[in-house]
């Protein structure tokens, strides 16, 4: 690729794809809000509120790929989800087929599927049972970017991230958490497989505790690599473990499903 966009890349996994994905096109562009710092010799910084359809259009345009992280990344109110995820994804994918934009990779969440009983293992197959207002929009992004692609042939990695940090935080974590490398092969494979079309993959690495099904996208090849068990001792010593039948013991979008606006 010559030039790929990232949004949301002042953040917690664009600032991960900015140090990592240097190999996967000529040029970098990066794309926030927030600051985005000194450009290094192969990135452009292109400021862009996602909400704004004109200054979103100059954004995509000239780019080959997006890795679209950008927008409210946990639960908020309706006055903040509306513009950054459902209106600023509509206009990303807008814009990639006005200009001709070929592949995503659409950042979506666990929180899509969150209402699923932790005993139950789902596919790519299984309807959507969002745990909040953020999971809602993530649902709207997967419509869209299925739309995108049966109307328009603008193809598209659907990738329902468990929890991308460092390390697992908690007992649930273990069982959701996706390692940063495994976050970049996965996002290194989207953009050099020969055909993507449209697909659904659950982004978690391979732990002992599985929740979620790849089988449907089995034909990308992504394996993951790391486990969370490495970190199980860790966790058992500093976490305190929740009561099996605990409400947010309960679902795969544990506190998100149980948590209430009111
Ligand atoms: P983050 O909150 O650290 O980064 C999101 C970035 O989007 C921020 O830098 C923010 O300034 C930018 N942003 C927010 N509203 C914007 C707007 N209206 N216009 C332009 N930029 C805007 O989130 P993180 O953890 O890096 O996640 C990246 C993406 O991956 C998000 O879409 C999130 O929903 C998704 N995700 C992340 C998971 C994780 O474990 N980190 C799990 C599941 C999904
Ligand atoms: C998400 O969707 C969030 O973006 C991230 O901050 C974590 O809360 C993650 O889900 C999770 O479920 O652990």
């Amino acid at each position: 690729m010559k030039r790929l966009l990232i949004t949301g890349a002042a953040g917690g996994l664009g600032s991960l794809a900015r140090r990592r994905l240097a190999g996967l096109a000529d040029i970098l562009r990066l794309s926030d809000i927030a600051d985005l710092g000194q450009a290094a010799p192969h990135e452009e910084l292109v400021p862009c509120e996602l909400s704004d359809f004109a200054k979103v259009k100059s954004l995509v345009g000239g780019c080959d790929g997006i890795v679209h992280f950008g927008g409210i990344s946990v639960e908020n109110t309706w006055e903040k989800i509306l513009p950054a995820n459902i209106a600023g994804t509509y206009n990303i994918y807008e814009a990639a087929r006005l200009t001709g934009v070929k592949r995503v990779f659409f950042a979506s969440s666990n929180h899509a599927i969150g209402f699923y009983k932790r005993e139950t293992r789902i596919d790519a197959t299984d309807p959507v049972r969002p745990d909040s207002l953020y999971g809602v929009s993530k649902c709207f992004g997967e419509a869209l970017a299925r739309y995108y692609y049966d109307k328009y042939r603008v193809e598209t990695a659907v990738v329902r991230i468990g929890s991308c940090f460092p390390e697992p935080k908690d007992h649930r974590m273990m069982a959701t958490w996706l390692s940063e490398n495994d976050l970049v092969s996965l996002i290194e494979r989207v953009f050099t497989a020969a055909k993507l079309g449209y697909v659904t993959v659950f982004g978690a690495s391979d732990n002992e505790e599985q929740w979620w099904d790849n089988r449907c996208a089995g034909f990308l090849g992504w394996r993951p690599k790391d486990s969370s068990e490495p970190f199980r001792e860790k966790i058992d010593a500093t976490c305190e473990k929740p009561e099996s039948d605990a409400p947010v013991n309960r679902y795969h979008g544990g506190a998100f499903a149980i948590a209430r606006l009111d």
